[in-house]
Order: structure tokens, then sequence, then C-alpha cells
């Protein structure tokens, strides 16, 4: 037995692995369900090559595991040689393996092959993210919204996010500018959708951490760094962007129809006076399924732990406004 420890432990260990993998949605360990427009085409993607990947990790590390157990050394001899008897299980693996032609043909082609189709299966959802023709702020038309409702001919909700040690810095239009001029009016025209990100006016709004949007409404954020490399991780708006110094990189993304899926998660709390973030809409109580973290994805910095915000989903325009102008006060209140 002494000789087959090894290919136990290894198989054991691998074993332990995918059943912790297996049973991690039902533990809650999985990643959190998706509130963009965009989520279930990145949630298809990761799934397709999740699924590969499983496909080849259980098919190697079991011939790894198999070839452990077969040739483990017996009498401190070494039990293998080009002649070597090869018992059982393995027998038709050894055929394939006599022709290295065919088995590197079989390496190439097969990878080859999944790469093309990963590439090309991912263009519609990478453009639809990362093009800047995409970009829900320059493709915003308001002559394409007449007749419609003010709410719908609201440009997508425009939030400066500059990055630091170790913090998110939310910058808002003040309301003043926010529900007459900038509401209807920006932008002025197509090139004009990165100007509320490059020029801040004395009356925006400063807010740590916590980004306010409301459901069923586009979101162009301005992100830049002051400092360091961090990165702009939404987990479950499935959005992930790195902010680079020197840069203004437009992230944009839809939080769902309600008609859909439910993403509202604030409610006011008299006792706080203020707007509380995490709460399941159905039951009016605290759920971590309604915790929208903000993370920073990229290693910044012995605080980079630190760089955690909030994204709150208000329920429409109308309480997001009336957050604004709170939070209004009580940055001059602080200033
Ligand atoms: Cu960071």
């Amino acid at each position: 037995m002494g000789n087959k420890f090894w290919s136990i432990l290894f198989g054991a260990t691998m074993l332990a692995c995918l059943i912790g993998f297996a049973i991690s949605p039902l533990m809650g360990w999985w990643m959190p369900d998706g509130v963009s427009a965009h989520a279930a085409e990145v949630d298809f993607l990761f799934y397709v090559i999740l699924w590969i990947t499983t496909f080849f990790f259980i098919l190697t590390e079991a011939i790894l595991v198999g070839f452990m157990w077969q040739y483990t050394s017996q009498d401190g001899k070494r039990p293998v040689n080009e002649n070597a008897d090869v018992a059982g299980f393995l027998k038709p693996l050894t055929g394939l393996l006599d022709s290295q032609h065919k088995v590197e043909m079989a390496w190439t082609l097969v990878p080859a092959a999944i790469l093309i189709y990963i590439s090309f299966a991912q263009i519609k959802t990478w453009a639809d993210i990362k093009y800047a023709s995409r970009n829900q702020m320059a493709a915003w038309d308001s002559a394409k919204f007449a007749g419609k409702t003010d709410e719908e001919k609201t440009p997508p909700l425009q939030i400066a996010v500059s990055a630091r040690q170790f913090e998110w810095r939310m910058r808002y239009p003040s309301v003043a500018r926010f529900t007459k001029d900038w509401k209807m009016d920006a932008p002025k025209n197509k090139g004009d959708y990165d100007s509320f990100g490059k020029m801040p006016h004395a009356d925006d709004i400063l807010v740590v951490n916590e980004l306010h949007i409301w459901q069923n409404h586009s979101v162009a954020v301005h992100l830049t760094t002051r400092d360091v490399i961090h990165s702009f991780n939404l987990p479950n708006f499935r959005v992930k962007q790195d902010a680079l110094p020197g840069k203004m990189i437009p992230v944009w993304f839809k939080t769902l129809d309600p008609a859909k899926t439910k993403t509202v998660n604030v409610k006011w709390d008299e006792k706080s006076q203020r707007y509380q973030d995490g709460i399941n809409p159905e039951t009016g109580k605290e759920d971590l399924n309604y915790t929208y973290d903000i993370a920073c994805a990229e290693l910044c910095g012995w605080g980079h732990y630190r760089m955690i915000g909030r994204v709150y989903v208000h329920k429409d325009m109308a309480e997001f406004v009336d957050w604004l102008k709170k939070a209004e006060s009580a940055f001059h209140k602080r200033n």
C-alpha cells in the first residue's frame, strides 16, 4: 500500500476539489445572480469556458492519477520501461500514445478548434460592453425619443468614479444641474459624451464608496485613478474594468428591467435618516442576494481589501433625485 500513497493522495485531493466545486452553488459559495442587461451573455461565455476546462481537467487528472497508481515502484525497482506490460483500463491509451504524430495532431487541433470557437462566440458580447460606438452615452440620441416620457428621454446617468488608495470617490452632478439642463439636454452632441467625466463643476457632489443608480436605466461611468492601477469591479453587474493612471475610461451598463428581475435594493430608513442598501424588495428585509458590492479587483497596496463600496439601485429617478438632494446637503454641511 505504501507505494500507492501518492496516487491515493492526489486522487483524493482532486476528488475533494471536484466535490467542493459541485456543491458550491448549494452552499452559497457561487457567484451572485447577474443584475445587469449584459449579465446573461457574460455568464453564458463563462459557463462555456468553465465546462470545457472542467472536462479537460477531469480527463487529464484522471489519467495522471491512473498512471501514478499503475506505475508506482515496487521493491525499490523502477517499474516502467518501454516494454513494460500495460494492464487494464490504460491499454487503449498506450495504443494511441504509440503514434506520436497522432498525439501531437490531437493536442494541437482540438485546442485550436476550441479557441477559434471561443474567439467567435465572444465577439458580440465584447463589442456591446467595450466598443465606444455602443457606449450608451455615445449612442443616446434625444431625437429617437420623440413623444416619449421624460424618463425615457433621460440620457444615461453619468457618474465620474475616481479610484485612489484606498477608496472610490464618486462625483455626481448637483441637483440643479441634474434636474434642469443636464438631465434633458446633455450631451449636446455625440462627441460630447465624456465631457461630464472630463469637466468637474464647482457644484458637483462627491460621495465616497456609494454608487447610486435606478432600475431599468443606463449608467455611464467615467473611470479614472488618482494614483496606481485599480480595477472597478461590480460582481453582480458583471462589470470589471481596470482604472489606469492618466486615462479616463468609459464603462457602461444597464440595470435590469423590473418586469424580468427585481433589482431594487434600497429602502428609506427613518431611524438613521438615510437610504439603506442590501434590502430584498419582496420582504423589505436585509438579504445578501441584494447586497451589490463594489470591489477593487487589482491588488493596489496594503489597503486594497478596504476598497469596498456598494451599489444602491433606487426604484426610479424620483427616488434617486431625493437621495441626490440629501447627499448634496450632507456634502455642503461637511465642506
Ligand atoms: Cu484598488
